[in-house]
């Protein structure tokens, strides 16, 4: 197909980027998408893959201007949980490369960039339920605060430099493809390969912390989307709020057992129910319906579906 585009995402082997390089791909082919990440998880031949780490700016920038890059995906980061384990190498990782990509796009002329932020912004002041788009923010997480942060340096490149950088608020992403990787919304995505192996999961958030939740398709498709919106339609410049779904342990596993009706859940904390506990339960994504025509798909028992049925097929082989 043909595509003017030279798409740089860096970050493709993780949960969303896994997914999304192939949507990329279908839509501007295969030679106008430059996979790359610290690691090859799908080593195909017929795909444009590169090792490189996001904090290896000049590795970056060479990429850049040597593939002709017109959009940049930077989707590598270290989620909450883990980055609690090293706060100063989560807070690197998380800024250096984002400012990085911001100064690279400004001096090579990249047309646009997104950059994913996260419901980890959000902190214990903020509102709970129905989060507004502009709440007070005082995320207590290392990874939330470079969320926050980043988002208003997006704010500041395309107010300084008019860079037409985009960004989303994501809630907990629920995948069967690629797992997630030391986020605390992970429990969702656990629940259902230990149901499936073991038909029981002790979840590490206690029975009623609601968080918000999304199905993976339902991300890739508002990624997708807001990319493509026209750039008079992107009225939010630090990072849109994205909601799709919200629930809680107890009720995931009531959704599970109505499929399973043997599956037993049960509970013992850990460190990431106090983050848990500093996150909106549910978020008003009114803006993103509003200014670009956001709409989710999956509601939970959709997703749960979805997760059971594809997940069954891949441990069958
Ligand atoms: C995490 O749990 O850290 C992530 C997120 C909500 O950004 N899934």
């Amino acid at each position: 197909m043909a595509s003017n585009e030279r798409i740089l995402i860096l970050g493709s082997e993780g949960q969303l980027g896994s997914e999304l390089s192939v949507i990329l791909q279908q839509k501007h082919g295969l030679q106008n998408v430059i996979c790359s990440d610290i690691r090859n998880g799908k080593p195909e031949a017929d795909r444009r893959f590169m090792e490189l780490d996001v904090l290896d700016a000049e590795a970056i920038e060479q990429v850049i201007i040597s593939e002709n890059i017109t959009t940049i995906y930077l989707l590598a980061a270290v989620l909450s949980a883990k980055g609690e384990t090293n706060p100063n190498f989560a807070w690197k990782l998380n800024m250096d490369s984002l400012l990085h990509v911001l100064n690279f796009a400004v001096k090579h002329k990249v047309n646009r960039v997104f950059w994913p932020s996260s419901i980890a912004a959000f902190g214990p002041t903020t509102p709970r339920d129905f989060t507004p788009q502009l709440p007070y923010m005082d995320p207590t997480t290392v990874y939330g605060i470079s969320k926050l942060s980043g988002e208003l340096w997006c704010q500041y490149y395309f107010n300084r430099y008019g860079l037409d950088v985009r960004s989303l608020r994501y809630p907990g992403i629920i995948s069967w493809k690629t797992p997630p990787g030391g986020g605390t919304t992970d429990y969702a995505v656990e629940i259902f390969h230990e149901a499936l192996k073991k038909n029981e999961y002790t979840c590490f958030l206690q029975e009623n912390t609601a968080l918000p939740m999304m199905f993976v398709d339902d991300a890739i498709r508002a990624t997708i989307e807001l990319m493509e919106a026209p750039a008079e339609s992107i009225k939010v410049r630090t990072s849109y709020n994205l909601a799709a779904v919200s629930f809680t342990p107890g009720e995931l596993a009531k959704s599970i057992q109505k499929r399973m009706p043997d599956f037993k859940m049960g509970y013992k904390t850990d460190y990431r129910q106090a983050i848990a506990d500093g996150w909106p339960s549910s978020i008003d994504d009114s803006a993103a319906r509003k200014d670009w025509g956001w709409n989710h798909q999956f509601d939970t028992e959709g997703m749960v579906d979805e997760m059971l049925d594809n997940l069954k097929k891949q441990l069958l082989g």
